[in-house]
Protein backbone atom coordinates (compact mmCIF):
# COMPACT_ATOMS: atom_id res chain seq x y z
CA UNK A 1 0.00 0.00 0.00
CA UNK A 2 1.27 3.58 -0.93
CA UNK A 3 2.68 5.63 1.92
CA UNK A 4 0.84 9.60 2.12
CA UNK A 5 4.23 10.57 1.50
CA UNK A 6 4.36 9.07 -1.55
CA UNK A 7 1.15 10.72 -2.73
CA UNK A 8 0.88 13.24 -5.19
CA UNK A 9 -2.26 13.28 -7.14
CA UNK A 10 -5.49 12.30 -4.66
CA UNK A 11 -8.44 11.78 -6.78
CA UNK A 12 -12.00 11.97 -5.27
CA UNK A 13 -14.72 9.24 -6.84
CA UNK A 14 -17.90 12.16 -6.43
CA UNK A 15 -21.30 10.38 -6.57
CA UNK A 16 -22.18 13.79 -8.16
CA UNK A 17 -20.54 12.89 -10.75
CA UNK A 18 -20.22 9.27 -11.35
CA UNK A 19 -22.74 6.70 -10.68
CA UNK A 20 -23.20 3.71 -9.26
CA UNK A 21 -23.46 1.65 -12.35
CA UNK A 22 -20.10 3.43 -14.11
CA UNK A 23 -18.40 3.25 -10.56
CA UNK A 24 -16.21 0.27 -11.62
CA UNK A 25 -14.96 1.64 -15.23
CA UNK A 26 -13.99 5.16 -13.74
CA UNK A 27 -12.50 3.58 -10.96
CA UNK A 28 -10.21 1.03 -12.92
CA UNK A 29 -9.46 4.30 -15.26
CA UNK A 30 -7.94 6.94 -12.45
CA UNK A 31 -6.76 3.44 -11.53
CA UNK A 32 -4.98 2.79 -14.74
CA UNK A 33 -4.25 6.67 -14.98
CA UNK A 34 -1.48 7.13 -12.12
CA UNK A 35 -3.96 8.22 -9.20
CA UNK A 36 -2.16 7.47 -6.32
CA UNK A 37 -4.66 7.86 -3.82
CA UNK A 38 -8.74 7.86 -3.84
CA UNK A 39 -11.54 9.21 -1.75
CA UNK A 40 -15.23 7.92 -2.08
CA UNK A 41 -17.45 11.10 -1.87
CA UNK A 42 -21.14 10.98 -1.71
CA UNK A 43 -23.01 14.47 -0.25
CA UNK A 44 -26.50 13.00 -1.40
CA UNK A 45 -26.30 9.32 -0.68
CA UNK A 46 -27.62 7.13 2.16
CA UNK A 47 -24.57 5.64 3.91
CA UNK A 48 -25.65 2.12 2.86
CA UNK A 49 -24.84 3.35 -0.53
CA UNK A 50 -21.87 4.70 0.14
CA UNK A 51 -20.67 1.43 1.89
CA UNK A 52 -21.65 -0.61 -1.59
CA UNK A 53 -20.01 1.70 -3.82
CA UNK A 54 -16.84 1.29 -1.14
CA UNK A 55 -17.15 -2.62 -1.77
CA UNK A 56 -17.20 -1.94 -5.41
CA UNK A 57 -14.30 0.15 -5.64
CA UNK A 58 -11.82 -1.43 -2.84
CA UNK A 59 -10.43 -4.73 -5.15
CA UNK A 60 -9.49 -2.37 -7.61
CA UNK A 61 -8.02 0.06 -5.18
CA UNK A 62 -6.49 -2.97 -2.86
CA UNK A 63 -5.20 -4.47 -6.26
CA UNK A 64 -3.48 -0.97 -6.99
CA UNK A 65 -1.84 -0.18 -3.46
CA UNK A 66 -3.81 3.01 -3.37
CA UNK A 67 -5.56 3.94 -0.13
CA UNK A 68 -9.20 4.31 -0.52
CA UNK A 69 -10.47 7.10 1.98
CA UNK A 70 -14.31 7.09 2.65
CA UNK A 71 -15.26 11.00 3.34
CA UNK A 72 -17.43 12.11 6.32
CA UNK A 73 -18.15 8.99 8.13
CA UNK A 74 -15.42 7.50 10.09
CA UNK A 75 -18.10 5.00 11.38
CA UNK A 76 -18.42 3.37 8.01
CA UNK A 77 -14.76 2.23 8.47
CA UNK A 78 -16.37 -0.78 10.49
CA UNK A 79 -18.21 -1.79 7.83
CA UNK A 80 -15.60 -1.59 4.89
CA UNK A 81 -11.76 -2.34 4.85
CA UNK A 82 -11.18 0.75 3.83
CA UNK A 83 -7.29 2.84 4.59
CA UNK A 84 -8.68 5.83 6.09
CA UNK A 85 -11.67 8.56 6.17
CA UNK A 86 -11.72 12.35 5.65
CA UNK A 87 -13.84 15.11 7.67
CA UNK A 88 -14.40 18.43 7.29
CA UNK A 89 -14.48 21.38 9.90
CA UNK A 90 -17.61 21.13 11.48
CA UNK A 91 -17.66 17.49 12.07
CA UNK A 92 -15.77 15.72 14.39
CA UNK A 93 -12.12 16.18 16.24
CA UNK A 94 -9.72 14.03 15.06
CA UNK A 95 -9.49 11.92 17.68
CA UNK A 96 -13.32 11.57 17.16
CA UNK A 97 -13.00 10.51 14.00
CA UNK A 98 -10.20 7.86 15.45
CA UNK A 99 -12.90 6.76 18.00
CA UNK A 100 -15.47 5.76 15.48
CA UNK A 101 -13.55 3.98 13.01
CA UNK A 102 -12.61 1.96 15.67
CA UNK A 103 -8.87 0.70 14.40
CA UNK A 104 -5.83 2.11 13.28
CA UNK A 105 -6.67 4.31 10.01
CA UNK A 106 -5.77 7.66 7.72
CA UNK A 107 -7.44 10.29 8.87
CA UNK A 108 -7.30 13.59 6.51
CA UNK A 109 -9.14 17.09 7.64
CA UNK A 110 -10.37 19.73 5.19
CA UNK A 111 -8.87 23.10 5.92
CA UNK A 112 -10.04 26.63 4.65
CA UNK A 113 -7.39 28.64 6.14
CA UNK A 114 -3.18 28.13 7.88
CA UNK A 115 -5.00 28.89 11.03
CA UNK A 116 -7.17 25.56 10.05
CA UNK A 117 -4.25 23.88 8.79
CA UNK A 118 -2.16 24.39 12.10
CA UNK A 119 -4.85 23.14 13.91
CA UNK A 120 -5.10 19.97 11.85
CA UNK A 121 -1.53 19.47 12.52
CA UNK A 122 -1.79 19.96 15.81
CA UNK A 123 -4.58 17.51 16.38
CA UNK A 124 -2.62 14.73 14.42
CA UNK A 125 -4.44 14.54 11.46
CA UNK A 126 -2.42 12.26 8.65
CA UNK A 127 -2.62 14.84 6.10
CA UNK A 128 -5.00 18.31 5.26
CA UNK A 129 -7.10 18.91 1.69
CA UNK A 130 -6.42 22.86 1.79
CA UNK A 131 -8.90 24.93 -0.49
CA UNK A 132 -10.69 25.69 -2.42
CA UNK A 133 -8.33 27.44 -4.48
CA UNK A 134 -10.99 28.61 -7.28
CA UNK A 135 -14.62 28.23 -7.27
CA UNK A 136 -15.86 25.11 -7.81
CA UNK A 137 -18.99 24.00 -9.29
CA UNK A 138 -18.24 20.32 -6.72
CA UNK A 139 -18.18 22.45 -3.34
CA UNK A 140 -20.56 25.56 -4.55
CA UNK A 141 -21.53 26.95 -1.19
CA UNK A 142 -17.67 27.36 -0.23
CA UNK A 143 -15.64 30.54 -0.57
CA UNK A 144 -12.64 30.27 -2.66
CA UNK A 145 -8.90 31.24 -1.00
CA UNK A 146 -6.72 31.53 -3.48
CA UNK A 147 -3.16 30.64 -3.96
CA UNK A 148 -1.12 33.19 -2.14
CA UNK A 149 -0.89 31.34 0.90
CA UNK A 150 0.53 27.83 -0.51
CA UNK A 151 4.13 28.68 -0.29
CA UNK A 152 4.19 29.90 3.42
CA UNK A 153 1.58 26.97 4.73
CA UNK A 154 4.24 24.71 3.44
CA UNK A 155 6.83 25.96 5.71
CA UNK A 156 4.27 26.21 8.57
CA UNK A 157 2.95 22.44 8.24
CA UNK A 158 4.98 19.71 7.90
CA UNK A 159 2.05 17.33 7.15
CA UNK A 160 0.90 16.53 3.27
CA UNK A 161 -0.88 19.05 2.10
CA UNK A 162 -3.40 18.13 -1.03
CA UNK A 163 -4.23 21.75 -2.23
CA UNK A 164 -8.07 21.10 -3.73
CA UNK A 165 -10.69 23.19 -5.32
CA UNK A 166 -10.85 24.09 -9.15
CA UNK A 167 -7.55 22.07 -9.85
CA UNK A 168 -7.38 20.94 -13.39
CA UNK A 169 -4.95 20.29 -15.87
CA UNK A 170 -4.86 23.64 -17.63
CA UNK A 171 -4.03 25.36 -14.48
CA UNK A 172 -1.73 23.10 -12.89
CA UNK A 173 1.84 24.60 -13.31
CA UNK A 174 0.63 28.03 -12.33
CA UNK A 175 -0.95 26.05 -8.85
CA UNK A 176 2.64 24.50 -8.91
CA UNK A 177 4.67 27.29 -9.13
CA UNK A 178 2.34 29.04 -5.97
CA UNK A 179 4.25 25.97 -3.96
CA UNK A 180 1.58 23.15 -4.19
CA UNK A 181 3.36 19.89 -3.79
CA UNK A 182 0.25 17.88 -4.14
CA UNK A 183 -3.12 17.75 -5.62
CA UNK A 184 -6.80 16.87 -5.13
CA UNK A 185 -8.79 16.73 -8.24
CA UNK A 186 -12.66 15.95 -9.13
CA UNK A 187 -14.64 17.33 -11.78
CA UNK A 188 -11.33 17.74 -13.83
CA UNK A 189 -10.96 13.97 -13.65
CA UNK A 190 -13.79 12.74 -13.62
CA UNK A 191 -15.55 14.53 -16.65
CA UNK A 192 -12.65 14.01 -18.68
CA UNK A 193 -13.40 12.21 -22.06
CA UNK A 194 -10.63 10.18 -21.65
CA UNK A 195 -10.39 10.01 -17.81
CA UNK A 196 -7.51 7.61 -17.70
CA UNK A 197 -5.49 9.58 -20.48
CA UNK A 198 -6.22 12.77 -18.12
CA UNK A 199 -5.07 11.52 -15.25
CA UNK A 200 -2.04 10.36 -16.35
CA UNK A 201 -1.32 13.61 -18.05
CA UNK A 202 -1.79 15.10 -14.37
CA UNK A 203 0.27 12.50 -12.96
CA UNK A 204 3.17 13.27 -15.11
CA UNK A 205 2.66 17.03 -14.44
CA UNK A 206 3.14 16.07 -10.49
CA UNK A 207 5.75 14.16 -10.37
CA UNK A 208 7.99 14.52 -14.21
N1 LIG B 1 -13.40 20.55 -0.92
C1 LIG B 1 -12.93 21.76 -1.21
S1 LIG B 1 -13.14 22.12 -2.84
C2 LIG B 1 -13.84 20.63 -3.17
C3 LIG B 1 -13.91 19.89 -2.01
C4 LIG B 1 -14.46 18.54 -1.88
C5 LIG B 1 -14.30 20.21 -4.51
C6 LIG B 1 -13.22 20.24 -5.53
O1 LIG B 1 -13.74 19.80 -6.76
P1 LIG B 1 -13.13 20.19 -8.17
O2 LIG B 1 -14.15 19.66 -9.15
O3 LIG B 1 -11.81 19.48 -8.31
O4 LIG B 1 -13.02 21.67 -8.21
Amino acid sequence: MKSLSSCFLYGIMDLGYVTADDLPKVTAELVQGGVDILQLRGKEQPKAEIVRCAKMMLPLTKGAGIPLIINDYPDLLREVDAEGCHIGQEDFSVAEARDLAGRLCIVGRSTHSAEQARAAQQEKADYIGYGPLFPTPTKPSAKAIGLSGIRALHEQVQLPIFVIGGVKLRNLQEIIQAGARRVCMVSDLLLAAEVAKQTAEVKLAMVG
